[in-house]
C-alpha cells in the first residue's frame, strides 16, 4: 500500500486500494473551483488505479468537458455512456438546458441528478451549507450534490468511506454537514530545534512536516499527502507553530510570513485554512514598541497594521492561535489587564478580514509552593476566565482544554465549559499522546473524547458537544511528525482519524469510527480473513485507553509521570515541585481535597447536578474520587473493593491485558502489512515493559506507603 506520489510514507486512511469503488466505475464531475479540481484529480488518479473513468461535464459556455481515464477508446466511449458516480455543485448543473440532459447521466429512470434535487426538497436548498452534502442513489446512478466545493469533496470522502455500499440498492438523499464550523488541529512544532523540546514539543513521531532546523522544510507532496489525509476526516484548519512562541517563530508573523503563506498554498486545495501562533510581546519583541499593553493606541495599530499585511499576503488566513500568562508566555497581566482585553486587541484587529483569535484559557501559576495545600490549579481557568463571560468579542473563541489540569488520563470536564454561556467557546483534546503513552503504547482515546463530548449538565441536558458546536468548534493538539508512518505508532493513526470525524459528528460511536478506519486503512475485505482481523484491532484497541489507566494513575489522581518527559512512572515527581501536580499520599491515605466542605472549594466551580456529586465521596464516581477527594486506603468504593485494593487489582489486570493485547496482535502476522506488523510489535514489546513497570512501582509505592498487603497475595516488591 502506498500514498499517491509519497512512496516513503504510510498511507494511513488513503490507501489506493481505498478508492477502489470509485475509481472503478464511471464518473461525472460538474463544478468549478479549486476544491472541484482536486476531486477531479483524486477521482482521476482513482480511475488510474482501478480502471474506471472521470469526465468533467461540458461547461454551457465553453463546450469542451474535461475526460480522464483508460485508453483512448475508453475514453470516448465514456462521454457517450451513462455516468454511475455524478458530483455536481448545485448551482452548475445547468438543469434541463441542451447540453447536459441526456449526455452521460441520463440513466434508465430519467436524469438522477435532478431526481437528488428533487429529494433534498424545498427545505434543503440552501441549507447544505459552506461544507455540507447530500448523498443519494437514484436507479443505477449514485449523486453527490453540494453548494460550495467543499461540501462536494467532503462527498468524495464519504462515497470512498462507504465503498461498495455507496453503489447499493437506491436509497434516498442523506445528508452530511459538520456540526463544527471549526475543526483545528494545533502542531506544537517549532521553527528552530528547542534545546530541551526538540522540532517539535510533545512530538512522538519524529520531526516536524513543516519546519527543519530553522528552516521550512518544503516537502509539498508530504503536505499534500496530510492535507488529503486531514480533509478525507473532516478538519478544516491548522496551526502551524508550537504555542509556545521563541524568537524565530515569533518572527513567522512578520519578516518570514512567506514561510507561513508556502504552507497555506499546500493545504488550501483540500480546504483546510491555516492559522499561527503568536507571541503576545510581538510589538515589542519584533518592533520594539515600549510596551504590548492592549490598550495602548500605539498597539492596537500595530495589530491592524500586521494583520492586514497578513491578509493582503494569505488572504483565507485562518486566525492567531495564543498562549499567554501560562508557562512563561508573555500576556496582558504584565500590564494589569486581563484575558479579555487582551483577547479583544487581537481580535478587533482581526475582525475586518473574518479571522479569529484561538486564545486558551491553560492559565494558572506554575511557581506555585508545594507547601500551600490552599493553592489549587485546577481551579485556576475557571478563576480567570468565568468572570470574563460576555466580555469577549464575537471573533474570540476561548480555547478550553478538556480537563481543568493537563490532559490526563482521567479528568473531570472543566467547569469553564459549563460557566461561559456568553462566550464561544472551543474545546481542546490532545491527539499527541503526551500523558498516555507517547505513541509507543496503543491507546485509541475516541473512547475518552466520547465521553467528555456526551457529559451534560443542567435542566435542558446541554452537553461538552453542544457548546463547542455552538461556539468556537473542536481543537487538538495534533500527532504527526516525519515519521513513515506518519504517528509513530502505527495504530495512533486511529486517533488523528477519530478526532476529525467526532469534531465532524461528535455522535458517532468510538466503535464506529475505529470501523471505518479498520476497513479504510487494512482493506480487511481483500485478507484471507476480514472478520479475525476486524475483531482482532477492536481487541487491540476498543478498551486500550481505559488498559493504559488501569497500568498507571489510579482512580482520577493523575501526574505520577516522570516529570519533564512525562514518560514512565515517577510516583513522587512531581510531589515537591512547583507545578500544581501533587497526590497527597501518606501513610493513611491518598488523594486532594477538592471539596467545598474541607478543601480547596473546586467542586463548586460546578453546576448541579455534578457540584453535588463531586462534593461527596457517597455520589462521586470512583473514576474520579482521587482528583476530588483525599481518602484514606480502607475507603470502599462503589465497585465494592477498597481504595488500596483497586489500585493493586487494576495494576496487575492492566499489564495482564497489555500480554494478552501483544499476543493478540502477533496472531495477525500475515493479515497486516509486515512493516506495520513489525512496527507495532515493537511497540507492544516496549509497552509491555513500561507497564510492568508502572505496575512494579506504583503497587510498591502503596504498599510501602500504606503497609497493606494484597488481598490476594501477590509480590508486591
Ligand atoms: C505547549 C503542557 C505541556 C506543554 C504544553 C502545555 C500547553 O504543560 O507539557 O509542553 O506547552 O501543556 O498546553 O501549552
Amino acid at each position: 500500500m502506498t500514498t499517491p506520489d509519497l512512496i516513503d510514507v504510510h498511507p494511513a486512511w488513503l490507501p489506493v486500494e481505498a478508492f477502489r469503488a470509485v475509481g472503478s466505475r464511471r464518473t461525472l464531475v460538474h463544478g468549478d473551483g479549486m476544491l472541484v479540481d482536486t476531486l477531479f484529480d483524486e477521482v482521476e488518479r482513482a480511475c488510474a488505479a482501478n480502471g474506471g473513468t472521470v469526465r468533467r461535464a461540458a461547461d454551457p459556455h465553453h463546450g469542451v468537458p474535461a475526460t480522464a481515464g483508460g485508453p483512448d477508446a475508453a475514453r470516448a466511449q465514456a462521454a457517450a455512456t451513462p455516468a454511475q458516480l455524478v458530483f455536481a455543485l448545485t448551482a452548475t448543473v445547468p438543469g434541463p438546458a441542451p447540453g447536459f440532459r441526456g449526455e452521460a447521466v441520463r440513466s434508465a429512470d430519467g436524469d438522477p441528478v435532478e431526481a437528488a434535487r428533487a429529494g433534498l426538497g424545498a427545505t434543503a436548498v440552501g441549507a447544505l451549507g459552506a461544507e455540507g452534502f447530500a448523498v443519494t442513489r437514484q436507479g443505477e446512478v449514485t449523486v453527490v450534490l453540494a453548494e460550495e466545493p467543499a461540501g462536494l469533496l467532503y462527498g468524495l470522502f464519504e462515497v470512498v468511506r462507504r465503498g461498495e455500499a455507496a453503489f447499493g440498492p437506491p436509497y434516498p438523499a442523506r445528508v452530511h454537514r459538520p456540526a463544527a464550523r471549526r475543526r483545528m488541529l494545533d502542531h506544537w512544532d517549532n521553527v528552530d530545534v528547542h534545546p530541551v523540546m526538540g522540532q517539535v514539543e510533545r512530538g512522538y513521531a519524529g520531526g516536524s512536516i513543516f519546519w527543519r532546523d530553522g528552516r521550512p522544510r518544503r516537502d509539498h507532496a508530504r503536505l499534500r499527502a496530510y492535507a488529503r489525509l486531514l480533509a478525507a476526516c473532516g478538519v478544516n484548519a491548522v496551526s502551524v507553530n508550537n504555542v509556545n512562541v521563541h524568537a524565530t517563530e515569533a518572527r513567522l508573523l512578520t519578516g518570514r510570513l512567506d514561510d507561513v503563506a508556502e504552507i497555506a498554498d499546500v493545504l488550501r486545495p483540500y480546504g483546510i485554512r491555516v492559522h499561527l501562533s503568536v507571541t503576545f510581546a510581538a510589538p515589542v519583541v519584533l518592533d520594539a514598541l515600549p510596551t504590548a499593553d492592549p490598550l495602548d493606541d500605539a498597539v492596537r495599530a500595530w495589530w491592524a497594521e500586521t494583520t492586514r499585511r497578513v491578509y493582503a499576503r494569505i488572504p483565507d488566513f485562518g486566525g492567531y492561535v495564543v498562549k499567554a500568562d501560562s508557562e512563561g508566555q508573555p500576556g496582558p497581566f504584565s500590564y494589569g489587564r486581563d484575558h479579555a482585553d487582551g483577547a479583544n486587541l487581537l481580535a478587533e484587529a482581526l475582525a475586518p478580514h473574518d479571522g479569529v483569535v484561538h486564545w486558551r484559557a491553560f492559565v494558572y501559576d506554575h511557581r506555585q509552593d508545594w507547601r500551600d495545600r490552599s493553592t489549587d490549579r485546577a481551579r485556576a481557568a475557571h478563576d480567570h476566565f468565568a468572570p470574563l463571560d460576555g466580555r469577549f468579542r464575537d471573533n474570540v473563541v476561548v480555547q478550553v482544554k478538556h480537563g481543568p489540569i493537563d490532559f490526563q488520563t482521567r479528568e473531570p470536564v472543566s467547569p469553564v465549559i459549563m460557566a461561559m454561556s456568553a462566550t464561544r467557546l472551543a474545546v481542546e483534546f490532545q491527539v499527541t499522546q503526551e500523558y498516555t503513552g507517547q505513541q509507543r503504547h496503543v491507546c485509541y482515546l475516541a473512547p475518552s473524547w466520547s465521553e467528555v463530548l456526551r457529559f451534560g449538565w443542567g435542566d435542558e441536558g446541554r452537553t461538552v458537544a453542544d457548546v463547542a458546536v455552538d461556539g468556537g468548534g473542536l481543537v487538538a493538539v495534533s500527532n504527526v511528525g516525519d515519521d513513515p508512518f506518519w504517528t509513530g505508532h502505527p495504530l495512533a493513526q486511529a486517533n488523528l482519524y477519530a478526532f476529525g470525524r467526532l469534531a465532524w459528528d461528535p455522535r458517532l460511536t468510538p466503535q464506529a469510527v475505529l470501523d471505518e478506519w479498520i476497513d479504510l486503512t487494512f482493506d480487511p475485505a481483500a485478507t484471507a480473513d476480514p472478520e479475525t482481523l476486524r475483531r482482532t484491532l477492536h481487541e487491540v484497541m476498543d478498551d486500550s485507553w481505559r488498559s493504559y489507566e488501569r497500568y498507571s494513575a489510579p482512580l482520577g489522581v493523575g501526574f505520577m509521570v516522570r516529570p519533564s518527559d512525562h514518560y514512565g512512572p515517577d510516583v513522587d515527581g512531581y510531589e515537591y515541585t512547583s507545578w500544581g501536580t501533587y497526590h497527597f499520599a501518606d501513610r493513611d491515605g491518598v488523594g486532594v481535597d477538592r471539596t467545598r466542605a474541607t478543601g480547596t472549594g473546586f467542586t463548586g466551580q460546578y453546576p448541579p447536578p455534578w457540584s453535588q456529586v463531586y462534593e461527596s465521596t457517597a455520589s462521586c464516581p470512583d473514576e474520579l474520587v482521587l482528583f476530588f477527594h483525599h481518602v484514606p486506603y480502607g475507603h470502599l468504593l462503589h465497585s465494592g473493593r477498597t481504595v488500596i485494593q483497586h489500585i493493586y487489582d487494576t495494576h496487575f489486570d492492566g499489564v495482564a491485558e497489555v500480554a494478552e493485547t501483544r499476543r493478540r496482535w502477533t496472531s495477525l502476522a500475515g493479515l497486516v502489512d509486515a512493516a506495520v506488523h513489525a512496527r507495532v510489535g515493537e511497540r507492544l514489546d516496549e509497552q509491555l515493559r513500561c507497564a510492568q513497570e508502572w505496575c512494579d512501582q506504583v503497587n510498591a509505592y502503596f504498599y510501602r506507603k500504606s503497609g497493606v498487603p494484597d488481598a490476594q497475595g501477590r509480590a508486591l516488591h
